[in-house]
């Protein structure tokens, strides 16, 4: 890539120092003088001098954290979805300033350089970005937290489409390296897998040894994090596996030359890739080895890392940190840290017992029943042996307990045990064990409570928690919107970067004329800045003006695309066939990003779908001018900045008691974009937040969901089929040839919606809905055309979205569960 170079302003003394240390790195680090370097280096060099100060405070912030001795969360996940970092590290080093008058001076632009970094992705949606927002958020609130995950050498597959259909690359987002992190090889842990228990006694207590077992080496590293203004600094350890002994050479001289390669072959794979499916859980073996890969290094590091300061006091552990599980992916850190206290530590089991239910805390993400973890015992039993006999004696004392309080109910007992019909449920684990539960809104705690978590919610009720979750203002207003960020300044002051509520006093403004058109002004540049990117990366000339409809999230079911691709075929059609609805058409511009798990066929099926309604509708002439329908490839974190700034209207669609709260709702509404929407997930909340009038509800309310499943069934879909001829035109598009010439290809999602997969058709209630969305959508079309009003309500939008900051999250979750204190 080349970069054009733009004229110069004078720096200051402060910036020339600047100058001087990325000249520095270009020269000591590349080996080139500055008229040599690419614009790489030139990333490189500013990121090496972002490090070095994150790592003099780093310096500073170790040691107040270890005088104090403070409480230390630990947040596990198998996913920090974390984009890129040199902005938002800039940013809260408060130097935004300084780096780009000396990028200027250099003949570059802050984001320019900004955009040569990969992304790192190592999540697939919401529950990793929340992790990434959450330390964030930890840091800049001074809370001591420590992220850890996987270093995955390849994070979430690159999209690519072809001919419409999504294709999978690999992302190999460390090719040119990962300026962030730091290695610890001297810090690296064994984990050993599979191989045989026996058990033996000596000193008067019994010990567990291992036979044939394969050991592979945890090697972590660190990512230093800086908050925005913040006095501390936090890190994301990811740990990456490499071979225990480069040739294992003590196996190799038994005889045992296959099990050393073995090792080998595991170290190589175990932290190859991130799992791409989200909301949908497959008993892959390799997944349940990086799981347990993950929980066993991480456990390791925590209790050495106490034992070097506490020595052997164990029962004072839950005082000095506190472990949660993002949701039940690292579960296993629960028998694993009852190994590790009762077989390395030499505790007994109700000892051990006492620290590890008052440590562990556990969020839940979702209800969906393909998404509770479940493992088939006998994998479970191969992988970690040891692990099975604690998960055994767990549930034998576990079914006492539920006996005691539920006499007598076979059912409740199977449904509530660790093993059951010959698998191991997680999510009972954890909630056998935790102090803590919580669900991510209102509505989505409500149901835990009332339906899949009931029985446990009846046992102990206090231990449950409603916390809704938030966004960080850093990356997804300052950092992705600078302009509104500028204007927000100017009118209310710089407050509300970290007190977000204070970003109330814009409603004031709503509808100030001048105000207004300012307001008005950035989102229009906003959405050239998109028209342009689509112009570039998909050869279509969008209309600025038009009406940005965007629905960005990944492809499921559940999130109902398919809803959304039916409404635009209905009013395509529609504006074909009748004149006067033509003529009053106001222009729209639909926006799809969405990435499919690789093996989820029919999510695959409405990518295509999506992309063969863009092709024909783009391509119409009599609708020119009217509708345009852009599906962005490889949407992720990036794209997604650029997205939510140039929004109109923001799509959060999903069948009502289906999301457990959404994130990317926040990060529109933030940015000014108007949401239609279902009462589900952090929705309502947001309707709380906004008023009636400013946001547009439509569709069934969650507890209306199941009732018409079972209460009218079929029937009320061949009804609305026979009724809704708009509908019905829609869905015959499908088949009837005008999308693809052999007709079948489609057919698969027809079936679905009307007849249904097990004989429950529109399981995810999208012709139910259907006639109400189209209404809601009228009206929207024309509130937008009256101007003053609908940016008033945009303004009120982003005034009224301070609850969202995952500052707010963050300090609920440390008042409710974690009691850490901050780093003065
Ligand atoms: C599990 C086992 C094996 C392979 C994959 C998985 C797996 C991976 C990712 C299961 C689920 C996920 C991700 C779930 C997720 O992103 N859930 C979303 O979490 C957000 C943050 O709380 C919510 O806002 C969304 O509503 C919820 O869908």
């Amino acid at each position: 890539m080349t970069i054009e170079k733009k004229s110069k302003k004078k720096l200051t003394k402060a910036q020339e120092a600047l100058k001087k240390d990325i000249i520095g790195k270009i020269n000591r680090h590349f080996g080139k003088i500055l008229e040599e370097a690419t614009p790489q280096m030139i990333y490189g060099a500013c990121a090496l001098t972002v490090r070095d100060r994150i790592m003099e405070k780093w310096a500073a912030s170790h040691k107040e954290v270890k005088e104090e001795g403070s409480k230390k969360l630990y947040y596990l996940s198998f996913e920090f979805l974390m984009g890129r970092l040199l902005a938002t590290n800039i940013l809260n080093l408060m130097q935004t300033d300084d780096y780009e008058a000396v990028l200027e001076d250099l003949g570059y632009t802050l984001p320019e350089v900004a955009e040569l970094e990969n992304d790192a992705g190592l999540g697939n949606g919401g529950l990793g970005r929340l992790a990434a927002c959450f330390i964030d958020s930890l840091t800049t609130l001074d809370l001591p937290a420590y992220g850890c995950t996987l270093r995955y050498e390849y994070g979430l597959f690159r999209q690519k489409i072809v001919d419409g259909y999504q294709t999978e690359l690999p992302d190999t987002w460390l090719e040119h390296g990962n300026a962030w992190e730091v290695a610890r090889p001297e810090e690296a842990v064994k984990v050993s897998f599979g191989g045989e228990v026996y058990s033996y006694w000596e000193d008067g207590r019994m010990k567990v040894g291992y036979n044939n077992e394969r050991t592979v080496r945890a090697v972590p590293y660190d990512v230093p994090l800086c908050g925005y203004d913040s006095k501390i600094v936090n890190k994301l350890r990811l740990w990456g596996a490499q071979s225990a002994t480069e040739f294992n050479m003590a196996a190799f001289s038994a005889g045992d030359y296959s099990r050393a390669i073995e090792e080998k072959e595991l170290a190589s794979v175990i932290s190859k890739v991130l799992y791409p499916e989200d909301n949908h859980t497959e008993g892959k073996e390799l997944r349940l080895k990086q799981q347990y890969f993950l929980v066993s290094a991480t456990l390791q590091w925590i209790l050495n890392e106490f034992e070097m300061r506490n020595g052997d006091n164990w029962a004072i552990l839950p005082d000095k940190i506190v472990i949660h599980i993002n949701d039940t992916h690292p579960t296993m850190a629960i028998p694993e840290m009852m190994r590790l206290l009762m077989d390395e530590k030499g505790l007994g089991w109700d000892e051990a017992w006492e620290i590890v239910t008052h440590v562990f805390a556990y969020t839940n993400h979702t209800v969906m029943s393909e998404a509770l973890e479940k493992w088939p015992q006998d994998m479970f039993r191969r992988v970690v042996p040891r692990l099975y006999q604690i998960l055994e004696e767990m549930n034998r004392r576990l079914m006492e307990k539920v006996e005691a309080f539920y006499p007598g109910d076979k059912g409740k007992h199977d449904w509530m045990a660790i093993f059951a019909n010959g698998q191991i449920s997680m999510a009972n684990t954890c909630l056998a064990t935790v102090f803590a539960v919580n669900g991510v809104s209102k509505l989505h705690t409500d149901i835990l409570k009332a339906d899949i978590f009931k029985d446990y919610y009846m046992m102990d009720k206090d231990r449950f928690h409603a916390i809704t979750n938030g966004i960080t203002f850093r990356r997804w207003i300052a950092n992705c919107n600078p302009e509104l960020t500028k204007l927000i300044d100017n009118t209310i002051g710089k407050g509300w970067l970290k007190e977000s509520d204070k970003l109330a006093g814009l409603a004031k403004f709503a509808k100030d004329a001048d105000f207004q058109t300012k307001f008005d002004a950035i989102k229009r540049a906003n959405k050239q800045m998109v028209a342009d990117y689509i112009f570039e990366h998909n050869g279509i000339k969008v209309d600025p003006d038009s009406i940005f409809d965007v629905q960005c999230k990944r492809l499921h079911e559940y999130k109902r695309q398919m809803m959304n691709v039916l409404h635009i075929i209905a009013e395509y059609n529609r504006i074909i066939n009748d004149k006067g609805y033509a003529e009053s058409f106001y222009p729209k511009t639909y926006i799809f990003g969405a990435k499919a798990a690789p093996g989820y066929k029919r999510a695959k099926l409405i990518i295509k779908l999506i992309n063969s309604v863009g092709e024909l509708i783009n391509n119409d002439p009599r609708v020119e001018d009217k509708i345009k329908v852009v599906f962005v490839e490889n949407y992720g974190v990036s794209i997604a900045e650029k997205l939510v700034t140039a929004a109109d209207v923001s799509e959060q669609i999903s069948t009502a008691g289906k999301e457990a709260s959404g994130t990317g709702n926040m990060k529109f509404m933030l940015n000014g974009a108007v949401t239609i929407g279902t009462m589900d997930g952090a929705n309502v909340e947001m309707y709380e937040q906004v008023g009636e009038d400013n946001i547009y509800i439509f569709g069934l309310r969650s507890e209306e969901v199941d009732a018409r499943i079972k209460v009218m069934g079929n029937d009320e879909v061949k009804q609305i089929y026979a009724t809704n001829a708009a509908l019905r035109g829609a869905l015959e598009m499908l088949i009837n040839g005008t999308l693809d010439p052999d007709h079948n290809k489609f057919m698969d999602l027809y079936n679905t919606l009307i007849f249904g997969d097990y004989g429950q058709a529109d399981t995810y209630m999208v012709l139910r809905d259907f006639e109400d969305y189209v209404r809601t959508h009228e009206q929207i079309s024309r509130d937008y055309q009256d101007r003053k009003n609908w940016i008033a309500k945009q303004i009120m939008n982003t005034a009224m979205s301070g609850f969202f900051s995952s500052d707010r999250t963050i300090n609920e979750y440390n008042d409710k569960i974690w009691h850490l204190t901050p780093i003065k």
